[in-house]
């Protein structure tokens, strides 16, 4: 059995990718490394705390990095800060968690010569007009807009550096945004979900006409996996739905319909600063050399399905986020958001 050490799995997409491994890959051994910031929440564990050895700790802890590291053989590595707002507030912990922590988890790799994959996102690529027919490649120059993505791009060329320097085993994935089961109510759709069940309208982002690459957090998954089986060492891969039509009025339109609302029942409120226009993804090398492909997609905006099962878990599970939303809105109150 291979031994799969998972940074990050408590959070959205590492615990979706621990649920994922169990079911679908189930010749792993599971270890979870996560400090439980305010992201990282164990219930979404808690079915197979049984199954899996859970470590509380943090990335940037050279001691336990080290000796997690030596007892696995694969290193997936989800561990971040991860949301753009919070990095326009207060940066630091996105330098400390992925740019100091990457770096951690690159020594220990170096030192016992273990398999690393890093998950990373479109966002180290800056934007791209609204206008503008392009889409990110694994060849696209990084030029990122905030904190967050600037710290993920850091990581990135750490990673690389790690390879090319010193013969590291590692991959790379860039992924465009998910949405899912689990994610935290302060991200864009999770938070509008649960507004509409708060009886709160859904908030828009100044015009609402910027588009992300909206994927479901499976597919990205699926993709991984993937990766980790079968990419060729030293590689990028793009991982992406090709549903760079979709912007965020019609995401915050559909799901006011599908949860029974008129479709313009939400608000304009301010801007983020620095608001990346588009993100499009070109996934084609990850589709053709190892024939990958989404199956969370329908013709319409891609999401329809996939949006209405999420919508239905933040239903069943209110007690899941409830305790979180005020502290949630009352931070983005401050900013008029
Ligand atoms: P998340 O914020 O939901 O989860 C992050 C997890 O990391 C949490 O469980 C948190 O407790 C843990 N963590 C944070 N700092 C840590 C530290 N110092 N040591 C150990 N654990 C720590 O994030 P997510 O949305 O699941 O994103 C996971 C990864 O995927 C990130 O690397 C992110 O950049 C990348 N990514 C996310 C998206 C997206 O749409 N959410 C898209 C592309 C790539
Ligand atoms: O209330 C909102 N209203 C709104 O219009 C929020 C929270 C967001 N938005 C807009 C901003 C973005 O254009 O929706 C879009 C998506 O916002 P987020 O969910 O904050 O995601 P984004 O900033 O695009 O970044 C996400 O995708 C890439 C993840 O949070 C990152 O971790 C990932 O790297």
């Amino acid at each position: 059995m291979k031994k799969l050490l998972i940074t990050g799995g408590a959070g959205f997409i590492g615990a979706n990718f621990v649920h994922y491994t169990l079911k679908h890959n189930p010749e792993y051994e599971v270890t979870v490394i996560d400090k439980l910031t305010y992201a990282g929440n164990p219930d979404n564990l808690a079915s197979v705390l049984d199954k899996i050895t859970f470590v509380t700790g943090d990335i940037c802890d050279r001691n336990l990095i080290d000796e997690l590291v030596a007892k696995n053989d694969i290193v997936v590595h989800f561990a971040a800060e991860s949301h753009n707002d919070n990095s326009l507030r207060d940066p630091w912990p996105f330098v400390e968690t992925n740019i100091i922590g990457t770096y951690t988890i690159l020594e220990a790799i170096r030192k016992h010569k273990k398999r690393l994959h890093h998950i990373s996102t479109d966002e180290v690529f800056g934007d791209l007009e609204l206008d503008d027919p392009d889409r990110f490649t694994e060849t696209t120059p990084y030029e990122p807009s905030s904190p967050y993505s600037s710290t993920k791009a850091g990581s990135d060329h750490l990673v690389r550096a790690w390879i090319r320097s010193f013969g590291i085993e590692a991959t790379i994935s860039n992924c465009s945004n998910n949405y899912g089961p689990y994610q935290h109510i302060e991200k864009f759709i999770p938070r509008q979900i649960t507004n509409i069940l708060s009886d709160v309208k859904p908030k828009l982002y100044g015009t609402g006409e910027q588009v992300r690459d909206w994927i479901h957090v499976d597919d990205h998954n699926s993709a991984v996996h993937m990766i980790i089986e079968a990419g060729v060492l030293g590689e990028t891969y793009i991982i992406g739905a090709d549903n760079d039509h979709v912007n965020n009025k019609m995401v915050i339109e559909l799901i006011c319909e599908l949860m029974g609302k008129g479709k313009d029942w939400y608000e304009h409120v301010n801007d983020r600063p620095g608001h990346d226009m588009r993100y499009a993804m070109d996934s084609s090398k990850l589709r053709r050399d190892l024939g990958w492909t989404p199956v969370h997609t329908d013709n319409e905006t891609g999401m329809r399905d996939g949006l209405s099962q999420t919508i239905d878990w933040y239903r069943d599970n209110q007690a899941w986020w409830q305790a979180q939303k005020q502290a949630v809105e009352a931070k983005y109150a401050e900013s008029g958001q």
